[in-house]
């Protein structure tokens, strides 16, 4: 009886399953971008006093800043991703960009400066990239260790600039930085010894086989912390997220066709 009751229940499931799963396939046929939301979270301008900001969009609840001491007194702002995704009903990111507001000043350090950014709450499983897109060409060819490296601490001082110092990221007009991310599931990762992997290092436990993928899932805790190098400059943060993970190409193409073949059968 039982046995019979669960078969029923997973061939239901199954055909619903099935079903959606076509829709869904569809859906990302008809555009790479079908499952992904790119979310614009607003744009920051650090201001005086610190830790003011000026934000403009429609997240101000999830969105704080603080007064960091560390010699000299910096602004950090932070970004409750856990609230603002579960707001809109995504619950996994595809990428996070820091993008110029278009309205700074473009001689010197061009842009926004970035000098801090961190991803708070990540599981070890979590390997972050970091690449720049925009007109600053120094970064341009600075690949994800430098651009670590210049963001990996809040230590610009007076009189740094982005070619002679590597504390931090000019954006250029409208520039990006970007982070992406590498996940290795939860049973795959094992995850022993590697507590002190370096930024960028995809060469750890199983490889880039099954069990890795380009989604975070977003939970309690997850925090996004930005600091700009100065006041007055105004950067944008947008955010790529989906719902539910996106199938591989691979796999939308077996599920094509799986669904072919199943209306094959029926004739
Ligand atoms: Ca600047
Ligand atoms: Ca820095």
């Amino acid at each position: 009886m039982t046995r019979l009751t669960t078969r029923r229940r997973a061939g239901a499931i199954g055909t619903t399953l099935s079903l959606s799963l076509a829709g869904l396939t569809l859906a990302a046929l008809a555009s790479s971008e079908a499952s992904a939301d790119i979310i614009q979270v607003g744009a920051i301008t650090q201001t005086s006093p610190r830790p003011n900001i000026q934000y403009q969009g429609a997240f101000g609840s999830f969105i704080s800043s603080e007064l960091v001491n560390n010699g000299t007194q910096r602004t950090l702002v932070s970004v409750d991703l856990y609230g603002l995704m579960q707001s809109v009903g995504l619950n996994y990111i595809e990428s996070i960009s820091i993008i110029d507001g278009g309205n700074n000043q473009y001689n010197s350090s061009p842009g926004a400066d970035i000098d801090y950014v961190l991803l708070d709450g990540l599981g070890a499983n979590v390997v972050t990239t970091l690449g720049y897109v925009g007109p600053n060409t120094p970064h341009t060819l600075e690949g994800n260790a430098v651009l670590t490296n210049r963001t990996s601490l809040m230590d610009a001082v007076t009189g740094d600039q982005d070619y002679n110092s590597f504390h931090f990221v000019s954006l250029g007009y409208m520039g990006a930085l970007t982070a992406t991310f590498t996940v290795t599931g939860p049973s795959g990762g094992g995850g022993g010894g590697g507590g002190g992997s370096g930024p960028g290092e995809f060469e750890g436990g199983g490889g880039p086989g099954a069990g890795t993928s380009n989604l975070l899932a977003v939970s309690p805790g997850l925090k996004l912390r930005i600091s700009e190098a100065g006041l007055g400059e105004r950067y944008l943060i947008q955010i790529k997220g989906s719902a539910v993970p996106a199938p591989a190409a691979g796999a939308l193409a077996a599920l094509a066709g799986l669904c072919g073949s199943r209306r094959r059968r029926r004739r």
